[in-house]
């Protein structure tokens, strides 16, 4: 008798599994994980990458507790929560809203910036009319605790932006789904405390942000202002493409920010990547960040490593 069943084991041929088989999550911090928890979930319901990373990101959007993103984060210094948003996906797409108050999901907003405009990016009050038009409700976002926390820092009125915000930051997030299309998302509330009308790196394409599916991808969280003058994640794409590793990539993005800023002990700075292998890479400026991070089936926050050792 012949059969599968009287085969000796090593002749039963198995799918080769690679190791490094999407799908992969990546977000920024360790409160990403309930984001990737439901980007995972969006996954298995046979969702794309990009709606992995609007259902993902919409989580500490969404949470009051969470700070320094959407509802619930501190404000700007006259009291308005100013919210920043982008979205890219596999095929290079991308949007975009910066500094847009009152719509709890910037995220989705972004994404019918990119669906439904022929631009990438709106700001302020023009982001917000196409918002309403695009049926999200206005809200209040400020929660009484981020009010009371603003009351306090008036006080003093000392911009002073913290190192680590422990656990709780902006969210970026990267995700790479069974048919290998990536997509990403950054979204954020900004400094605390920022200027009226600031915009960090977190909505900017290229800043704090970059898709490029060819290659990989690459987010980051942190002092916007230092980002935003290297235009660090379309800098950690270009040189994965160049043959750099995702980790070596992230190094050489955080080592042109300390070379350009003799003040780089004051700030934060990290990035997270991977390229289209699935290999992962990520680095900070100073030690204390985290990631959190879905391969393999499963979801765990690993830390980073540091310029600054810890
Ligand atoms: C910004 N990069 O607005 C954002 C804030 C952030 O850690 O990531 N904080 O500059």
């Amino acid at each position: 008798m012949t059969g599968l069943a009287t085969l000796p084991l090593f002749n039963i041929a198995r799918p080769k599994v690679p190791k490094y088989a999407p799908p992969i999550i990546l977000s920024t911090w360790g409160f990403g994980q309930e984001a990737n928890k439901a980007a995972a979930n969006a996954l298995s319901m046979g969702m794309s990458s990009l709606d992995a990373v609007e259902a993902g990101v919409k989580i500490p959007e969404g949470d009051p507790t969470n700070t320094s993103v959407g509802y619930g984060g501190l404000p700007d210094r006259d009291g308005r929560v100013t919210l920043d948003a982008c979205i890219m996906d596999h095929e290079g797409k991308a949007g975009s809203v910066c500094a847009m108050e009152h719509i709890k999901h910037p995220i989705s907003v972004a994404r019918k910036v990119m669906e439904n405009t022929p631009h990438v990016i709106l700001v302020g009050a023009g982001a917000l009319d196409f918002a309403v038009t695009q049926g999200f409700e206005k809200e209040n976002l400020l929660t009484e605790s981020s009010r009371q926390e603003w009351e306090k820092w008036k006080i003093t009125s000392k911009y002073a932006p913290k190192i680590n915000v422990e656990n709780h930051d902006t969210i970026g997030m990267l995700v790479m789904d069974t048919q290998n299309r990536i997509a990403g998302g950054c979204t954020t509330s900004g400094l605390a405390y920022k200027m009226a009308g600031r915009v960090g790196d977190s909505p900017i394409i290229g800043s704090g942000l970059y898709v490029d599916n060819e290659i990989g991808a690459a987010t980051g969280t942190g002092l916007g202002e230092v980002v935003l003058r290297q235009c660090s994640t379309f800098l950690i794409v270009e040189l994965m493409r160049q043959g750099y590793t995702p980790q070596k990539a992230c190094e050489e993005a955080i080592k042109r920010i300390v070379k350009k800023n003799n003040n780089y002990k004051e700030f934060q700075v990290a990035f997270i990547a991977f390229n289209q292998k699935g290999q992962i890479g990520s680095f900070a400026l100073q030690p204390g960040f985290s990631y959190a991070m879905y391969q393999g089936g499963t979801h765990m926050v690993v830390d980073s490593k540091s310029y600054v050792p810890a």
